[in-house]
């Protein structure tokens, strides 16, 4: 269950929040038309950071321009309510969810005059997909449902509405004793988990979906390119078959939420040695090491919460 924190921010301004409600006839209860983040805040020796705060705000902007939704707020006053929103709540590490959604006001679905709504909330988050899984890894399913395709829920908006799919492919993989299922797109090559990005390994490369496989634009996997890249380990942004994940020698997912967690298993065929691969260590352990603030922040990834 969710433990309070005492503020949420609600078009500008602070509020307690039990109060931070919704009409049920906002548009976006019928409809879904809402987009928003999720973005972790760290404890660090220099006190609290929030990890890629512009990149994240960036992508609410591509979230909302997409569904021609416009945010009645800038990136900067985004950034500084967030700021604002983790000291007010006096949280030393914690998971920020913003919301964009279109508000109370007209019925029906073109929503042309239901004003836009901003909220951002923040609370403690533990480990996605179970303690265990960062060092142990975690067994999978391939889902028997796949990605939206190209052209009918956009995939580059992190839109509510897709979030029914994941859910699907969620609700299906955890009843049938997995942690997590992995989509297919429409073409049957490998998309993504259903809160995940997933890269897979096989003689020293990495290999990840590109966009145009119905994937989100990650920001932790974008990180997880650019400290491979440090690494000198080659990333391929290419078409994956579902087959790669069985002969990989190592597969992971990267995500906000899920962090960077290794994949044991796919379909119960065991992924290598089944336990966490030296590649998914090694940029597991630098990932973890710019995010606790034990190493140089030298990519600028950290936005300080006290001043
Ligand atoms: N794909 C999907 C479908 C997705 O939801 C996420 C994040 C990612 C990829 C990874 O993106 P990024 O966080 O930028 O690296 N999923 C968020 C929501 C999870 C939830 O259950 O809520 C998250 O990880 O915060």
């Amino acid at each position: 269950m969710l433990t309070p924190t005492e503020k949420i921010w609600h078009n500008g301004t602070f509020i307690p929040w039990q109060d931070a409600k919704i009409h049920v006839l906002s548009h976006v209860v019928s409809y879904g038309s809402s987009v928003f983040e999720g973005i972790r805040c760290y404890q660090t020796p220099s006190g609290p950071q929030i990890f890629r705060l512009r990149e994240h705000i960036r992508r609410m902007q591509d979230s909302s321009k997409i569904y021609r939704m416009p945010i009645p707020f800038s990136a900067d006053q985004l950034a500084e309510a967030m700021v604002e929103l983790v000291r007010l709540n006096h949280m030393t590490s914690c998971y920020l969810r913003p919301i964009v959604m279109r508000g109370y006001g007209e019925m029906g679905v073109h929503s042309g005059k239901n004003p836009v709504e901003v909220f951002v909330a923040c609370w403690e988050w533990g480990k996605y997909l179970g303690e265990e899984a960062l060092a142990s890894g975690v067994d999978v399913c391939v889902s028997s449902w796949n990605r939206m395709a190209p052209n009918t829920l956009p995939a580059l908006s992190k839109a509510g509405g897709n979030y029914l799919n994941s859910q699907l492919v969620r609700m299906e993989a955890n009843l049938n004793g997995y942690a997590e299922g992995i989509a297919l797109d429409v073409a049957g090559y490998v998309s993504e988990g259903s809160g995940e990005n997933i890269f897979v390994v096989r003689d020293g490369k990495m290999l990840t979906p590109p966009l145009g496989a119905s994937v989100l634009p990650g920001i932790t996997r974008d990180s997880i390119i650019k400290l491979a890249g440090e690494m000198g380990i080659p990333v391929t942004e290419t078409i994956v078959p579902r087959e790669m994940l069985y002969i990989a020698d190592e597969v992971f997912f990267t995500g906000t939420a899920a962090e960077v967690t290794p994949v044991r298993s796919v379909d119960r065929i065991v992924v290598g040695a089944g336990q966490r691969g030296p590649i998914t260590e090694k940029l597991q352990k630098e990932f973890f090491a710019i995010i606790d603030g034990k190493k140089e922040d030298r990519f600028g990834w950290l936005t300080p919460v006290k001043a």
